[in-house]
Protein backbone atom coordinates (compact mmCIF):
# COMPACT_ATOMS: atom_id res chain seq x y z
CA UNK A 1 0.00 0.00 0.00
CA UNK A 2 0.83 3.61 -0.85
CA UNK A 3 2.27 4.92 2.47
CA UNK A 4 3.34 8.96 3.02
CA UNK A 5 7.15 8.35 2.94
CA UNK A 6 6.10 7.14 -0.77
CA UNK A 7 4.70 10.52 -1.51
CA UNK A 8 7.44 12.80 -3.14
CA UNK A 9 7.25 16.48 -1.82
CA UNK A 10 7.70 19.69 -3.31
CA UNK A 11 10.83 20.73 -4.62
CA UNK A 12 10.98 17.14 -6.23
CA UNK A 13 11.67 17.34 -10.15
CA UNK A 14 9.29 14.85 -11.45
CA UNK A 15 6.33 17.27 -9.93
CA UNK A 16 7.37 19.88 -12.84
CA UNK A 17 7.76 16.98 -15.22
CA UNK A 18 5.31 16.66 -17.63
CA UNK A 19 4.06 12.73 -17.35
CA UNK A 20 4.16 10.21 -20.29
CA UNK A 21 1.34 8.96 -22.06
CA UNK A 22 0.16 5.13 -20.35
CA UNK A 23 0.49 2.29 -23.26
CA UNK A 24 -2.56 0.09 -23.60
CA UNK A 25 -3.11 -3.13 -22.85
CA UNK A 26 -1.90 -2.22 -19.63
CA UNK A 27 1.27 -3.43 -18.29
CA UNK A 28 1.12 -5.28 -15.55
CA UNK A 29 2.74 -2.05 -13.28
CA UNK A 30 0.84 0.18 -14.54
CA UNK A 31 -2.52 -1.48 -13.74
CA UNK A 32 -0.90 -2.20 -10.00
CA UNK A 33 -0.43 1.18 -9.99
CA UNK A 34 -3.51 2.67 -11.22
CA UNK A 35 -4.96 0.15 -8.48
CA UNK A 36 -2.38 1.60 -5.53
CA UNK A 37 -3.26 4.80 -6.01
CA UNK A 38 -7.32 3.94 -5.69
CA UNK A 39 -6.62 1.89 -2.52
CA UNK A 40 -4.09 4.79 -1.37
CA UNK A 41 -7.35 7.74 -1.32
CA UNK A 42 -9.87 5.48 -0.20
CA UNK A 43 -7.51 4.03 3.22
CA UNK A 44 -7.21 7.94 3.73
CA UNK A 45 -10.64 8.19 3.96
CA UNK A 46 -10.91 5.56 6.70
CA UNK A 47 -10.15 7.03 10.10
CA UNK A 48 -9.08 3.86 11.35
CA UNK A 49 -6.66 3.60 8.71
CA UNK A 50 -5.60 6.67 8.21
CA UNK A 51 -4.90 7.19 11.67
CA UNK A 52 -2.85 3.69 11.93
CA UNK A 53 -0.64 4.14 8.48
CA UNK A 54 -0.84 8.06 9.39
CA UNK A 55 -2.07 8.64 6.40
CA UNK A 56 -3.18 12.41 5.43
CA UNK A 57 -6.73 12.66 4.38
CA UNK A 58 -7.26 13.01 -0.13
CA UNK A 59 -10.02 12.94 -2.46
CA UNK A 60 -7.07 12.53 -5.35
CA UNK A 61 -4.11 11.58 -5.95
CA UNK A 62 -1.84 11.36 -9.59
CA UNK A 63 1.04 9.30 -10.37
CA UNK A 64 3.77 11.89 -9.97
CA UNK A 65 3.18 11.97 -6.84
CA UNK A 66 4.60 8.49 -5.87
CA UNK A 67 7.23 9.68 -8.36
CA UNK A 68 6.17 7.87 -11.20
CA UNK A 69 5.61 10.58 -14.37
CA UNK A 70 2.99 8.16 -16.20
CA UNK A 71 -0.31 10.35 -16.82
CA UNK A 72 -2.63 8.18 -14.03
CA UNK A 73 -4.98 9.54 -11.45
CA UNK A 74 -7.27 8.45 -8.67
CA UNK A 75 -10.75 10.70 -7.58
CA UNK A 76 -12.82 9.10 -4.59
CA UNK A 77 -15.29 10.71 -3.44
CA UNK A 78 -18.05 8.55 -0.95
CA UNK A 79 -21.55 9.84 -0.44
CA UNK A 80 -20.34 11.72 2.85
CA UNK A 81 -19.25 14.29 0.58
CA UNK A 82 -22.66 14.32 -1.49
CA UNK A 83 -20.98 12.83 -4.76
CA UNK A 84 -20.22 9.22 -5.02
CA UNK A 85 -17.35 9.02 -7.67
CA UNK A 86 -14.59 6.55 -7.50
CA UNK A 87 -12.08 6.08 -10.29
CA UNK A 88 -8.66 5.99 -11.34
CA UNK A 89 -8.54 7.54 -15.47
CA UNK A 90 -5.29 7.06 -17.80
CA UNK A 91 -4.39 9.78 -20.04
CA UNK A 92 -7.04 11.90 -18.94
CA UNK A 93 -8.04 14.81 -20.95
CA UNK A 94 -10.37 17.78 -20.79
CA UNK A 95 -12.39 18.09 -23.98
CA UNK A 96 -14.37 21.29 -23.02
CA UNK A 97 -14.83 23.42 -20.50
CA UNK A 98 -17.78 26.48 -18.88
CA UNK A 99 -16.38 30.34 -19.26
CA UNK A 100 -17.47 30.30 -15.55
CA UNK A 101 -15.20 29.27 -12.90
CA UNK A 102 -15.12 28.17 -9.32
CA UNK A 103 -12.65 27.66 -6.70
CA UNK A 104 -12.75 26.54 -3.29
CA UNK A 105 -13.56 29.41 -0.40
CA UNK A 106 -11.51 27.12 1.98
CA UNK A 107 -8.29 26.99 -0.89
CA UNK A 108 -6.55 24.04 -1.96
CA UNK A 109 -3.80 21.59 -0.15
CA UNK A 110 -1.68 19.15 -1.94
CA UNK A 111 -0.40 15.86 -0.28
CA UNK A 112 3.04 16.88 -1.63
CA UNK A 113 2.63 20.26 -0.02
CA UNK A 114 3.65 20.28 3.81
CA UNK A 115 2.80 23.81 4.02
CA UNK A 116 -0.33 25.93 3.55
CA UNK A 117 -0.44 28.27 1.20
CA UNK A 118 -3.81 30.58 1.44
CA UNK A 119 -5.85 31.75 -1.47
CA UNK A 120 -8.09 31.21 -4.08
CA UNK A 121 -7.06 28.73 -7.10
CA UNK A 122 -9.44 29.45 -9.86
CA UNK A 123 -10.38 26.19 -11.96
CA UNK A 124 -13.70 25.84 -14.43
CA UNK A 125 -16.87 25.31 -12.85
CA UNK A 126 -18.00 22.79 -15.25
CA UNK A 127 -15.86 20.36 -17.52
CA UNK A 128 -16.17 17.59 -19.92
CA UNK A 129 -13.71 14.68 -19.81
CA UNK A 130 -11.90 11.77 -22.12
CA UNK A 131 -10.35 9.21 -20.15
CA UNK A 132 -9.55 5.11 -20.71
CA UNK A 133 -10.46 2.88 -18.23
CA UNK A 134 -8.38 -0.23 -16.96
CA UNK A 135 -9.43 -1.63 -20.14
CA UNK A 136 -8.82 0.67 -22.27
CA UNK A 137 -11.66 1.79 -23.10
CA UNK A 138 -12.92 5.50 -22.86
CA UNK A 139 -14.97 6.86 -20.58
CA UNK A 140 -16.65 10.27 -21.35
CA UNK A 141 -17.97 12.22 -18.21
CA UNK A 142 -19.30 15.68 -17.68
CA UNK A 143 -18.34 16.96 -13.99
CA UNK A 144 -19.01 20.27 -12.02
CA UNK A 145 -18.35 20.97 -8.27
CA UNK A 146 -15.24 19.13 -6.26
CA UNK A 147 -14.87 16.64 -8.27
CA UNK A 148 -14.50 19.22 -11.36
CA UNK A 149 -12.05 20.52 -9.22
CA UNK A 150 -10.31 17.88 -7.97
CA UNK A 151 -10.03 16.52 -11.80
CA UNK A 152 -8.07 20.03 -12.94
CA UNK A 153 -5.59 19.41 -9.24
CA UNK A 154 -4.82 15.85 -10.27
CA UNK A 155 -4.61 16.83 -14.12
CA UNK A 156 -2.68 19.56 -13.50
CA UNK A 157 -0.15 17.27 -11.51
CA UNK A 158 0.28 15.66 -14.72
CA UNK A 159 1.27 18.93 -16.53
CA UNK A 160 3.97 19.71 -13.86
CA UNK A 161 1.71 22.22 -12.19
CA UNK A 162 0.95 23.19 -8.79
CA UNK A 163 -2.10 24.56 -7.03
CA UNK A 164 -0.53 27.27 -5.84
CA UNK A 165 0.83 28.30 -9.37
CA UNK A 166 -2.87 29.59 -10.16
CA UNK A 167 -2.65 31.76 -6.70
CA UNK A 168 -2.56 35.44 -7.24
CA UNK A 169 0.59 36.05 -4.98
CA UNK A 170 0.08 39.53 -5.15
CA UNK A 171 -3.18 39.27 -3.83
CA UNK A 172 -4.36 35.52 -3.08
CA UNK A 173 -7.59 36.38 -1.89
CA UNK A 174 -8.34 38.98 -4.88
CA UNK A 175 -12.01 38.54 -6.19
CA UNK A 176 -12.58 36.02 -9.04
CA UNK A 177 -14.29 37.21 -12.13
CA UNK A 178 -17.37 34.76 -13.19
CA UNK A 179 -16.77 32.76 -10.41
CA UNK A 180 -19.41 30.84 -7.81
CA UNK A 181 -17.07 29.76 -4.81
CA UNK A 182 -17.43 26.51 -2.90
CA UNK A 183 -17.88 26.48 0.75
CA UNK A 184 -16.37 23.08 2.29
CA UNK A 185 -15.16 22.16 5.17
CA UNK A 186 -11.40 22.64 4.96
CA UNK A 187 -9.58 21.78 2.49
CA UNK A 188 -7.22 19.36 4.47
C1 LIG B 1 -6.39 17.18 -3.75
C2 LIG B 1 -7.61 18.11 -3.56
C3 LIG B 1 -7.22 19.52 -3.14
C4 LIG B 1 -8.33 20.42 -3.74
C5 LIG B 1 -10.97 19.27 -0.90
C6 LIG B 1 -10.46 18.16 -0.01
C7 LIG B 1 -8.64 16.94 0.79
C8 LIG B 1 -6.57 16.46 -1.38
C9 LIG B 1 -5.61 16.94 -2.48
C10 LIG B 1 -9.03 19.65 -4.81
C11 LIG B 1 -8.36 18.27 -4.87
C12 LIG B 1 -4.64 15.77 -2.65
C13 LIG B 1 -3.79 15.23 -4.87
C14 LIG B 1 -9.55 16.19 1.58
C15 LIG B 1 -10.90 16.49 1.53
C16 LIG B 1 -13.27 15.97 2.01
C17 LIG B 1 -13.94 14.60 1.96
C18 LIG B 1 -14.36 12.55 3.14
C19 LIG B 1 -14.09 11.77 4.39
C20 LIG B 1 -11.93 12.86 4.57
C21 LIG B 1 -12.21 13.67 3.31
C22 LIG B 1 -11.57 15.02 3.44
F1 LIG B 1 -9.06 15.18 2.36
N1 LIG B 1 -9.10 17.92 -0.03
N2 LIG B 1 -7.30 16.68 0.84
N3 LIG B 1 -6.46 17.10 -0.19
N4 LIG B 1 -3.72 16.03 -3.73
N5 LIG B 1 -11.37 17.46 0.72
N6 LIG B 1 -11.85 15.78 2.25
N7 LIG B 1 -13.68 13.89 3.22
O1 LIG B 1 -7.34 15.55 -1.59
O2 LIG B 1 -2.56 16.61 -3.43
O3 LIG B 1 -2.97 15.71 -5.85
O4 LIG B 1 -12.64 11.61 4.49
NI1 LIG C 1 -1.95 17.56 -5.20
Amino acid sequence: MIRMKDIIREGHPTLRERAEEVKFPLSEEDRKLGEDLLEYVVNSQDDELAEKYDLRPGVGIAAPQVNQAKRIFALHFDNSTGENLSLVVFNPKIVSHSVEKTYLAAGEGCLSVDRAVPGYVPRYARITIKALNFDGEEIKMRLKGLPAIAFQHELDHLNGVMFFDHIDSKNPFAEIENAIPIERDSAE
